[in-house]
């Protein structure tokens, strides 16, 4: 290679291999040169403690080193592995037990004894191990395949105010999802995109920008075994990592590498093992909590606009839904609705108490609810109820010694200090007496980052730490337009590190008080979110605009909060900001009435656009959200499957589809569960949509036909008219579907129908929980539920299929005066498939007894067979074994 005579072709190749050298160059992140090399190692098989000294050699500018660093590693669970690097010498900031519990690595490692530096045990698949040349580094791996999942480079940084650490990826190999808030183009994180963490109140119209919350948490799907892998086929294995740390931070994802750039706290690293995307969300909603219920009203359509005039302006809204009979479950008010936007009040010309209770109460008695927002700003004003009581309790927010002023709606303004219990305590009251006047069934809490209209005045090196973070995108200071980080919370904690759980904290206090007010499961839908936040609160993804581009990217939004613990996510529909279209509203209601959390908002100044204004759009209403309707008790079930495993209500493809490849990128459509696929229209003018089916078959839920069959997976090209939006359900679920009302308290009364979509293998499955839908617990020693568990298969070569349900859990009293009234099979196979046939229900049998009166209707030629049987009478809470008979 290189010699005078060689051809030009390996020259070519000479220099190819040059340009390689000179990319790895460009591509590794120059950051601040620093390492540690290890004193000592002390452990066991699943837990180890290091210590670190400083081995020299960075930047001087970003402050002194930490000398000593201790390192704590442990297996904390069998998917589990916690890493921990803090200064060995001093304690520092990190988030509190009382935010997120957790086990501590000091009480996981009482004893440690002499041992090797690598942590591994016959059932984790997670090993840990700790290299020390040419300096300290670390490594997390997959027993199983031997994958290297994380790859920490020798060069990490331990300053009071600056950490810094760097993983090498495999580029051709990882797919990672998830590090925000932050609105962005794709779904999947592309090479150079950079996460900024800092809670912000920038509109969720800008890409790339740090937004509301913080979640310091990516998932990673392998796409193939790495090369000389130990084990079988590796593909769609995924695992999670969290940087347990609430500090303001850069992470910057250079696709072979993630570094990560901290402005404090310590490096609380979590890996969960997965392997499936599933239980990757399962293991990491273990550690930061659980999904909150949400009301099962909530899963109604809601109507809000940032602009509503006087009681008869939402007086006219409820009237126009319902005079187009589109459904309305929740009316919601705005900042319009206070006393000059104070906390607690009402405008007493336009929202005045007589006016505004008895529409409430007339909501009521139509089976709606009603919503609120509330700003945490209190208002300076001593001639103000709920400032006085604040000022009394001291609970506010202080800074340079006074409580720290800001400037919102209000004008002059300070802060509830949630780390307070006091304020928390405070915030209760003043909600319990509020709802004694407008009986509110949820409260919305906005401007919770903190948003503040001025900037505040630097005061000391907290205010403007060495490193700024990429803050706005202009490394604008921490400080703008939010309270000061100098300022001082209860237990003297500085705004500096306690800053991204403020949203968190409201979030907490707000649904604490909810419940001990109404007894009732809370309903608290939070601006500003940090890790763990999905205990308490819904989400949805704020200020976006009335563009095409804003529609397509709320489902990147909405599957990254599936990811972050907080399913119940939705962005506003029809756009927030500037002026919307009809056609533009019309494809954003066929895709927002699959959101977990559907509301139509808008701000004040732009077009109205409540979904009744446009003909055009009322169809598409109609249609999407009676699905949507249809949906409920399925989409209720996956609230309780949220709630007790994590898994996001709406999912990227790739948690079904793991071993698929071509899944990993796609984020123009989405699953509701395991088999329900939403591949809406996001472009104007489209009367098609190009969608991508994974292997298996697909049924329209709307003909209740077979749409697509394919073995590998494939693209296809679907009508999409107007009026409609295209959804499916892959073979192999069976639905639980309820009647469409005008709201979900009629829904729950109807009769369920079983939607049987056969698989390949001629099999089904699927779940039903049910219960009250607001008793504050969906499982617990208190409440009661159902849970069934139907099963469908063919027998004799497709002559029989059988649907039997079993009965998991059954508490829930009103499930057994619930019937199934119909039963829809899907997919029967076809005894001679190019030429289509006829099938016809021949018998039917409930636990071998004849049903007399069940009919057997519209049998469909095609590919598969579609056998509609009606007539049934099956108890919800009761197990049946369905026999139905055919003939072809
Ligand atoms: O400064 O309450 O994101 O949904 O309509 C704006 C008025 C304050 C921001 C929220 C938006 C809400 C608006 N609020």
């Amino acid at each position: 290679m290189g010699s005078p005579s060689a051809p030009p072709a390996r020259l070519g190749a000479f220099f190819s291999f040059f340009l390689f050298f000179l990319l790895v160059f460009l591509a590794v992140p120059w950051g601040v040169d620093g390492g540690y090399n290890v004193a000592s190692v002390a452990g066991s098989k699943n837990r180890l403690k290091a210590r670190l000294d400083f081995a020299g050699g960075t930047a001087p500018e970003l402050g002194p080193d930490v000398e000593r660093l201790s390192l704590t590693a442990s297996l904390e669970t069998d998917s589990r592995l916690h890493v921990r690097i803090t200064d060995a010498d001093h304690p520092r900031w990190e988030v509190p037990q009382d935010v997120i519990p957790r086990p501590t690595p000091e009480l996981s490692l009482d004893a440690p004894r002499p041992g090797g530096r690598v942590l591994s045990t016959a059932t984790s698949d997670l090993t840990f191990a700790i290299h020390t040349s040419p300096s300290f580094r670390f490594t997390v791996s997959r027993r199983s395949t031997g994958d290297v999942l994380f790859d920490t480079t020798p060069d990490l940084v331990f300053k009071d105010r600056y950490l810094e650490l760097t993983s090498s990826l495999p580029a051709d190999r990882a797919s990672l999802y998830g590090l925000g808030e932050h609105t962005k183009r794709t779904f999947r994180l592309q090479r150079n995109d950079t996460f900024t963490l800092w809670n912000s109140d920038i509109a969720a119209g800008n890409v790339d920008l740090n937004l509301y919350g913080s979640h310091p948490f990516y998932l990673d799907v392998r796409s193939a075994p790495p090369v000389g892998s130990r084990r079988g086929n590796g593909a769609g294995a995924a695992h999670g990592v969290l940087l347990l740390n609430s500090n303001g931070m850069d992470v910057i994802y250079g696709g072979s590498y993630v570094t990560y750039k901290v402005i404090g706290g310590v490096l609380d690293f979590y890996f969960f093992a997965g392997p499936s995307p599933l239980a990757v969300v399962d293991q990491y909603t273990q550690l930061i909590g659980r999904p909150s219920p949400m009301p099962y009203w909530s899963f109604g359509f809601h109507q809000c606009r940032y602009g509503y005039k006087n009681v008869a302006d939402l007086e006219g809204v409820v009237a126009g839904y319902a005079k187009a009979r589109i459904p309305l479950e929740v009316m919601w008010t705005d900042i319009d609705y206070m006393d000059a936007f104070k906390d607690f009040t009402l405008d007493p010309v336009n929202f005045p108490a007589d006016r505004l209770r008895p529409f409430v109460d007339r909501l009521h008695r139509n089976g709606q609810k009603y919503v609120v927002i509330l700003d945490p700003g209190i208002n300076v004003n001593t001639t103000y109820g709920t400032f006085i009581r604040a000022t009394k309790q001291d609970i506010f927010i202080k800074w340079n010694g006074s409580n720290y002023l800001g400037v919102v709606w209000p004008g002059n303004v300070y802060f509830p200090d949630f780390l307070n219990p006091r304020a928390a305590e405070f915030w209760a009251r003043e909600i319990a007496a509020f709802r004694r006047t407008i009986p509110v069934d949820g409260l919305w809490v906005d401007m919770n980052e903190i948003s503040n209209f001025v900037d505040p005045p630097l005061l000391n090196a907290l205010d403007d730490p060495p490193y700024r973070i990429n803050n706005s995108g202009v490394r604008r200071p921490i400080n703008n337009k939010t309270v000061p980080a100098s300022a001082v919370h209860y237990g003297g904690v500085a705004e500096y590190n306690a800053h991204n759980l403020y949203g968190f904290l409201e979030a907490r206090a707000t649904h604490a008080a909810l419940l001990r007010d109404t007894g009732r499961r809370p309903f608290v839908l939070s601006r500003s979110t940090f890790v763990g936040s999905g205990r308490y609160t819904a989400h949805w993804t704020g200020d976006n605009a009335a563009t095409w581009d804003d529609l397509r990217y709320s489902i990147n939004t909405m599957l990254n909060f599936g990811l972050f613990g907080i399913p119940m996510i939705g962005a506003d529909i029809c756009g927030f900001g500037g002026n919307t279209t009809e056609e533009l509203c019309s494809r954003w209601i066929q895709l927002g009435a699959f959101y977990p959390f559907s509301r139509d908002h808008s701000a004040i100044g732009t077009v109205r656009r409540e979904l009744y204004l446009w003909e055009s759009v009322t169809r598409s209403a109609r249609k999407a959200l009676g699905l949507h309707y249809r949906l409920l008790p399925y989409i209720y079930t996956l609230m309780y499957e949220a709630h007790t495993t994590g898994a996001p209500i709406a999912r990227p493809l790739f948690f079904s589809y793991p071993g698929d490849v071509e899944t990993y990128g796609i984020d123009r459509q989405f699953l509701l569960g395991r088999g329900v696929l939403v591949s809406p229209v996001l472009e104007p003018g489209a009367t098609t949509v190009t969608a991508y089916f994974p292997a298996g078959r697909w049924f329209s839920l709307y003909y209740y036909s077979l749409a697509v069959a394919t073995k590998t997976g494939k693209r296809v090209t679907l009508p999409a008219p107007a009026d409609t939006v295209n959804v499916h359900v892959a073979g192999g679920n069976i639905l639980p579907l309820q009647q469409p009302a005008l709201t979900s308290w009629r829904v729950r009364q109807s009769v369920f129908h079983l939607l049987v979509a056969l698989g390949d293998d001629g099999t089904a499955a699927g779940d039903l929980f049910l219960d009250d839908g607001e008793s504050p617990e969906m499982v617990g020693a208190r409440s009661k539920w159902s849970q069934i568990k139907f099963s469908g298969a063919t027998e004799n070569g497709g002559g029989v299929v059988r649907v039997r349900s079993h009965v998991v859990h059954d508490s829930y009293a009103p499930s057994r005066t619930l019937v199934i009234g119909k039963v829809v099979l899907m997919g029967l196979p076809s005894p001679a498939p190019p030429k289509g046939f006829a099938v016809y229900v021949n018998g039917v049998q409930v636990d071998a007894n004849t049903v007399a009166g069940a009919a057997a209707g519209s049998p469909k030629n095609g590919a598969l067979g579609v056998a509609h049987v009606g007539g049934l009478s099956l108890a919800v809470g009761q197990e049946f074994d369905l026999k139905v008979v055919m003939t072809y």
